[in-house]
C-alpha cells in the first residue's frame, strides 16, 4: 500500500488493554459477581443502589491501578509523534493512553479517575484505591459518581464533535480491540470509510465492522499493533 497518510485516527476498545489485564466488557470476563456492565453502568442501577455500583467501580480501579500500558498503547504514542493530525479516539475509561503517553486523546466516555458531585455537578480527580468511603461523598454533602457516560446518557459534545470531525478528515482509520456494538462510538469508522479513509481493524476475532476495513488483522493488540506499525511507517506524514 503505497498510500501517504496526513491525517490518522484511532478508535479503541477494551481489547487494547486486555493484554494489560483489564477485564473486557462482553468476553468471559465481562462479568462481575453475577452483573453485565450494562446492568451496573446506568444511571437507574446508581439510583437504585449507588452503593453496589460504586462497589463495581472501586473494584476496577483497584485492578486497573495494578496494570500497566502494553505495546499496543506505546505504539500509538509512537504514532501521534510521527503524525501532527493524530487523534486517538477511544472508548476506554482506564486512562492507560495517558500513562502511555498519548496527549491527542479523546475520552468518548469518560475516565474512571475522575468522579462528578451529583448536586453540583463539579468533577474532580481521584486515585484512592481502594476507596475509604462508599459511596465517596462531596464536600457539599452529596454523593459523588464516576465522571463516566452510562448507558441511555449522552456523550459530552465538545468530545463526540471533535471525534466526527477527527474521522470525517482522517485519510487512516486504525480499529482497535472493539467489538463495535456501543453506539454513537461504533458509527465512526463508517464515517471515515465514507469520507475515503484507508480502514484497518485489529481484533482477536471478526466484528460487525469487519466487512468494512479494508484490512482485518487477527490477532493480539499488543503482538499486531507494533507489527502493523513497522508496515505503515514510511507511509506516514
Ligand atoms: C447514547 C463507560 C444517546 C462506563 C460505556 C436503549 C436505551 C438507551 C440507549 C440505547 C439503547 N439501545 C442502544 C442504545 C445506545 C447505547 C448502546 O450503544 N447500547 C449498546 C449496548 C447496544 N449507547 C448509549 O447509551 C450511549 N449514549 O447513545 O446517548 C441516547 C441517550 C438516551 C437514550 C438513547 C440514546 C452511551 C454509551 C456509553 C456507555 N458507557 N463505558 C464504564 O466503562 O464504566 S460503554 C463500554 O462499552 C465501555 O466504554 C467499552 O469501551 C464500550 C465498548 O465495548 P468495547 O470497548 O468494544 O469492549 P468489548 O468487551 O465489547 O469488546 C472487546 C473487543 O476487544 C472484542 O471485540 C474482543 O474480540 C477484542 N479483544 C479482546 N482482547 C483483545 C482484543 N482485541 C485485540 N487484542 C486483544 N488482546
Amino acid at each position: 500500500m503505497a498510500r501517504r497518510f496526513d491525517s490518522v485516527a484511532v478508535l479503541t476498545g477494551a481489547g487494547i488493554s486486555a493484554e494489560s489485564n483489564v477485564p473486557t466488557f462482553r468476553g468471559k470476563d465481562g462479568l462481575w459477581r453475577q452483573y453485565r456492565a450494562e446492568e451496573l453502568a446506568t444511571p437507574g442501577a446508581f439510583q437504585r443502589d449507588p452503593i453496589l455500583v460504586w462497589e463495581w467501580y472501586d473494584w476496577r480501579r483497584g485492578l486497573i491501578a495494578s496494570c500497566e500500558p502494553n505495546a499496543a498503547h506505546r505504539t500509538l504514542v509512537d504514532m501521534e509523534t510521527r503524525c501532527e493530525d493524530f487523534v486517538l479516539i477511544t472508548q476506554n475509561v482506564d486512562g492507560l493512553h495517558q500513562r502511555a503517553g498519548s496527549s491527542r486523546i479523546v475520552e468518548l466516555h469518560g475516565n474512571i479517575w475522575e468522579m462528578r458531585c451529583t448536586a453540583e455537578n463539579a468533577t474532580s480527580e481521584n486515585h484512592d484505591v481502594p476507596l475509604p468511603q462508599i459511596p465517596p461523598m462531596c464536600s457539599c454533602g452529596a454523593p459523588l459518581r464516576p465522571h463516566v457516560v452510562w448507558f441511555g446518557e449522552s456523550l459530552d459534545p465538545d468530545r463526540i464533535s471533535a471525534a466526527y470531525r477527527a474521522v470525517e478528515r482522517c485519510q487512516l482509520m486504525l480499529v482497535v480491540g472493539t467489538s463495535a456494538v456501543v453506539q454513537p462510538a461504533a458509527s465512526l469508522p463508517a464515517i471515515a470509510k465514507d469520507s475515503g479513509a484507508y480502514l484497518i481493524e485489529v481484533n482477536l476475532e471478526k466484528t460487525p465492522l469487519s466487512p468494512w476495513a479494508d484490512e482485518v488483522i487477527l490477532g493480539p493488540a499488543a503482538e499486531e499493533l507494533p507489527r502493523l506499525w513497522g508496515r505503515l511507517k514510511e507511509s506516514f506524514c
